[in-house]
């Protein structure tokens, strides 16, 4: 069976890229079907996270996953998570960071612990770009048994 995965971001984080990444190699591991497939991509620009309405939306849909990441632009200056909000979702919830390739150790050290703060229990250092994290990520979503907690 499939996992199902969500990935969480605001608009330029780099959520398209990385879903292309990762389809581009699980054609290389084709031994297994298990691998997530990303069915479900949410912009999260300001309006998702303001408006009530809309983020019910995404709470729902989201407990339809097996997994949702949240994803952060190391670069982007502005953190798009807040704290404790993985505890909205019925669903684990772990961090990826993005574009890796691009930021100082400073940014990404921050981005890591904004996506600790917002409750992630595991945080992936990737670049979508360069591959870097992609390998380890898709190893820990196709080794991880994600029942319900
Ligand atoms: N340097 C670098 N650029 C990236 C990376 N991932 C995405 N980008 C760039 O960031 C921009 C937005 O990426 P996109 O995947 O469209 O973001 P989305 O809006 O979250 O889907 C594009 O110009 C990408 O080429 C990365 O890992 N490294
Ligand atoms: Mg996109």
């Amino acid at each position: 069976m499939q996992k199902k995965v969500m990935l969480i971001g605001s608009s330029t984080c780099g959520k398209t890229t990385l879903s292309q990444r990762i389809n581009g190699m699980k054609i290389e591991y084709q031994k297994t079907q298990t691998i997530g497939v990303i069915n479900n991509i949410i912009d999260t620009p300001g309006e998702y996270l303001e408006n009530r309405q809309l983020y019910k939306g995404i709470i729902v849909t989201a407990a339809d996953s097996d997994l949702i990441m949240f994803l952060q632009d190391a670069t982007d200056e502005r953190f798009r998570f807040s704290p404790g909000q993985s505890r909205f979702f019925s669903v684990p919830v772990i961090g990826v960071v993005s574009k890796t390739d691009i930021a100082t150790p400073e940014q990404i050290k921050d981005a890591v612990e904004l996506l600790e703060l917002a409750g992630c229990e595991k945080v992936f250092l990737t670049s979508a770009v360069t591959g870097e994290g992609v390998r380890e990520l898709l190893d820990y979503i196709e080794n991880t048994d994600f029942e319900e907690e």
